[in-house]
């Protein structure tokens, strides 16, 4: 089997996994609300939950392009960029109609706002009072990932910063707010994320497993589009170093121009902009940038107003402009649109996160649903009820990478650096015996067992040396799952 059938075949079985999960916790959510009506109304919470569509949620720093993501995401203007008071609050994207803004304040109020065209753009309420924003659209993308638009995090920004917190870190510890959490983590930088950052995800309680890093602003990255080093280029190595600098913390990270996606993807790239920017095709690098930074561009191109190049400039930026004339002067909108999409990073992201990364979300949410679980089963009235639940759900089949799972979002958790993690990650997306020793499916299987037997052997080993309580127990479930590997080879 070729390499690219194994990873095709590698996603196939991951996304069957996701429907065989969302079905058994499904079942699971039906059996506990069935204990008492309190466990019923904590139930529909989670029922939410466990059947939406992955939820996202995308952090960064102020003004780092996280709400201009968004709508290259969802191919819509929907969420509010610039200055305005709105894009200070968090806004849920859901796939909904009709169109509409629903503003949960503090106190437990809601206002609704239909949405005609473009996004919010004011508040009926006080910034201050607002919790955050519910926001509907008919959208194919939200029908498989709902999306968390989520205010800067910055020191300088502290009430920001405060917003994002109570829903994604403060919120994660109230049940009734589980229809809210998030399952994975998009995480916008346009440099090398500082100490601060890193602790802020940290307290996400997610791990590298769902957290894709973006390297933001990419068209502007470095000396930018007249430098000598091509910016997405220049960023695609720097995206590389961060990396390797953060490959404990998030799964891949990739160079995006969310700006140059934005407006490919959302209609703003039209024939008068291909037309105008086609007109700057035969400007040599230094007559360019003097049309860019002139008072009047008319002295030098003919017939440019300077608001007719302050707003190509806002479609294009600057590289969009220098690098993108002579490809609209050959190829005319069409062309143009596609070289945008292509260059500006999304659709690489748009493939992780609607393939292997939905797999991570939904263990993240299973993961959260045991915590839920476990912490009822000690502390609610209903106890014996709740138990039954767990351990119906816990004798499935499916579970073991819900345990897995949960066993390296704790020792994630607890021992950043343990060698189990590794192990860890590849046992949970282990489709086949030869998947959890790293061989090739192909392997002769005495090859695969004598691999599985060593890896025995060696966790067997562990249990002289000194380890954290969530390695004990990570050490346990790999042994399990090591040991079924070897039954499966027989
Ligand atoms: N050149 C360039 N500009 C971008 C890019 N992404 C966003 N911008 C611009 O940066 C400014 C801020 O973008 P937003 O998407 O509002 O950033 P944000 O992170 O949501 O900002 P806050 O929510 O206020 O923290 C806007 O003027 C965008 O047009 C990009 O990839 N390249
Ligand atoms: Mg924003």
């Amino acid at each position: 089997m070729n390499q690219e059938h194994q990873i095709q075949s590698a996603s196939a079985h991951l996304s069957q996994r996701v429907s065989d999960l969302t079905l058994l916790l499904t079942q699971a959510v039906d059996a506990l609300a069935g204990g008492s009506p309190d466990l019923a109304a904590r139930a529909e919470q989670l029922r939410l939950m466990v059947t939406r569509p992955p939820r996202v949620a995308v952090v960064g720093r102020l003004k780092s392009g996280k709400s201009t993501l968004v709508n290259a995401l969802t191919e819509n203007l929907i969420a509010a960029t610039g200055a305005l008071e709105c894009t200070m609050a968090v806004s849920m994207y859901h796939n909904g109609a009709p169109a509409r803004a629903e503003i949960h304040s503090v106190d437990g109020q809601m206002a609704r706002i239909p949405l005609n065209n473009g996004p919010l753009d004011s508040l009926p309420v006080p910034l201050n009072e607002v919790d955050y924003i519910d926001q509907f659209l008919p959208n194919r993308r939200l029908e498989e990932l709902t999306l968390i638009d989520t205010p800067g995090t910055a020191t300088l920004t502290v009430e920001n910063e405060q917003r994002t917190r109570r829903i994604l870190v403060d919120g994660q510890r109230d049940t009734r707010r589980a229809s809210g959490w998030a399952d994975c983590l998009v995480f916008l930088s346009d440099s090398a994320p500082r100490e601060d950052e890193k602790r802020f995800l940290s307290q996400l309680g997610m791990t590298p497993l769902n957290t894709v890093g973006i390297l933001s602003r990419a068209d502007s990255f470095g000396s930018g589009a007249f430098g000598s080093i091509d910016p997405l280029q220049h960023a695609r190595q720097h995206a590389n170093s961060i990396q390797k600098k953060l490959v404990s913390t998030v799964q891949q990270t990739i160079p995006l121009s969310g700006l140059m996606a934005e407006s490919a993807l959302t209609g703003k790239v039209t024939g008068d902009v291909a037309r105008q920017l086609a007109a700057l095709a035969e400007l040599d690098r230094d007559d360019l940038l003097d049309f860019l930074e002139a008072d009047d561009p008319r002295e030098v191109v003919a017939g440019f107003s300077a608001n007719d190049r302050d707003d190509l400039l806002d479609v294009m930026g600057e590289y969009g402009v220098f690098a993108g004339r002579s490809i609209a002067a050959e190829g005319g909108a069409p062309a143009l649109v596609k070289w945008m999409v292509e260059t500006s990073g999304v659709s690489e992201l748009v493939h992780l996160l609607t393939g292997d990364i939905t797999y991570f979300a939904v263990l993240q949410r299973a993961a959260r649903m045991l915590d839920v679980l476990d912490d009822l089963a000690s502390n609610h009235p209903d106890m014996n009820h709740i138990r039954w639940v767990l351990s119906v759900t816990l004798a499935q089949p499916g579970m073991h990478f819900v345990l897995l799972y949960r066993s390296y979002r704790n020792t994630y958790a607890s021992t950043p650096d343990s060698r189990l993690l590794q192990l860890l990650r590849t046992a949970v997306t282990a489709g086949h015996p030869a998947d959890t020793v790293n061989l090739p499916r192909d392997t002769p299987v005495d090859q695969v067992r004598r691999a599985i037997e060593e890896q025995i052997a060696e966790l067997q080993q562990l249990s002289m040396s000194p380890l954290s309580a969530a390695e004990d127990e990570a050490r346990e479930r790999l042994l399990g799952s090591f040991q079924s590997a070897l039954q499966a080879t027989i």
